[in-house]
């Protein structure tokens, strides 16, 4: 017999942990547990490379641009391919979607169809990359709707009330994961040496009253005025509060986690700066909903000024949506400051 030692009982891979998440449902058939272990998997293979970013020859612009009119570099097609390639073939998936594709990506012929679809941001913050400051991979997992065959966009485009699963990689500091399939939320820090995901951060609560405020502060001209008011509420400037402290990154995924860890709110607001985009910059299927399911399962909550964003239908797959996301109070008051100024 082995001596239990309280060191060893407390070490969590990833895999343990999931495992032990599929016991709790007695319906569970091991596939999404599978499902979400080759994600771990995709993220330990992309942290690799990014972490060798500057030494590797893989930095700098590829020539394409990609479905949101933006340049895509090169960890980006890196990790959007690794994602796909690592799931086309499990018989998990009956199809995916990437932020860095315009349509869905079927699963490839000669592979089975399976009951989930995978929704992707292979690498969010990517204009970060150059400046070696974090990024990220958002993923989120749904039932599909259609019953057999190649998945189908509609099995794609379901609210975010409907997510089975959903989780990001932070590549930073150090690399973690973090998800949630609907019971609380955990994050994970790679340990690069054995490589594997160990529990460090097990049932993450949102805290309350304190954090600070994230937004990017250069749009402010072409806010809202409930937009305006409410950050100077923040601010403290109306008196009401004593005035958070700001945090912006600029990367979704970071500026996310420090809210998840830290409390506060981020927010990415509708803005006039671009006429073509009056719904702001984030994508509602890649982004917003993923986040919006882990913030309301760690204690928080997510809007996009007016609505919670896990109640929004998709109506195509690259919609964008203002996000106000973290403490469940912050994000309350934004929607009431934008009901009050903004009709
Ligand atoms: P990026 O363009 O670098 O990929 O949605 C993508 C995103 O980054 C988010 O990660 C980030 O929060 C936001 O855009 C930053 O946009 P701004 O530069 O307009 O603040």
């Amino acid at each position: 017999m082995f001596m239990q030692s309280q060191s060893h009982t407390r070490i969590i891979t990833i895999e343990r942990h999931i495992l032990e998440e599929q016991r709790i449902h007695p319906e569970a058939t091991g596939v999404l547990t599978s499902l979400l272990y080759d994600l771990a998997l995709a993220g330990k293979f992309i942290s690799s490379n990014t972490t060798r970013a500057g030494l590797a020859d893989i930095l700098g612009l590829t020539e394409d641009v990609n479905i949101q009119g933006e340049q895509v570099m090169k960890l980006d097609r890196l990790a959007d391919e690794t994602i796909y390639r690592l799931n086309d073939h499990t018989g998990r998936l009956a199809a995916m979607a990437s932020e860095e594709h315009e349509n869905i990506l079927p699963i490839p012929d000669p592979y089975p169809k399976g009951k989930y679809v995978l929704l992707f941001d292979p690498l969010d913050g990517s204009s970060n990359i150059d400046f070696n400051t974090s990024i990220g991979t958002v993923f989120s997992i749904y039932r599909r709707k259609s019953e057999a065959g190649p998945g189908t966009l509609e099995d794609c485009l379901q609210p975010g009330r409907d997510l089975v699963a959903a989780g990001y990689m932070l590549y930073s500091v150090s690399t973690m994961l973090v998800y949630t399939s609907g019971s609380g939320v955990h994050g994970f820090t790679l340990d690069p040496n054995i490589g594997e995901f160990l529990l460090s951060h097990a049932d993450i609560r949102i805290p309350s009253k304190t954090g600070y405020y994230s937004v990017n502060h250069g749009y402010d001209r072409y806010w809202s005025e409930g937009v305006r008011r409410f950050t100077q509420h923040l601010q403290g400037l109306d008196g009401e509060s004593s005035g958070l402290s700001l945090r912006y990154i600029g990367s979704m995924v970071g500026d996310f986690h420090r809210t998840l860890l830290s409390g506060g709110i981020f927010y990415y607001p509708a803005d006039r700066k671009d006429p073509n985009k009056p719904h702001g910059k984030l994508r509602l299927l890649y982004e917003a909903a993923p986040l919006a399911f882990i913030a309301e399962q760690a204690g928080g909550y997510a809007s996009d000024g007016r609505q919670n964003i896990l109640d929004i239908q998709p109506e195509s797959l690259h919609q964008r949506t203002p996000l106000f996301i973290g403490e469940r109070e912050l994000v309350e008051k934004a929607e009431e400051f934008i009901r009050q100024y903004d009709g």
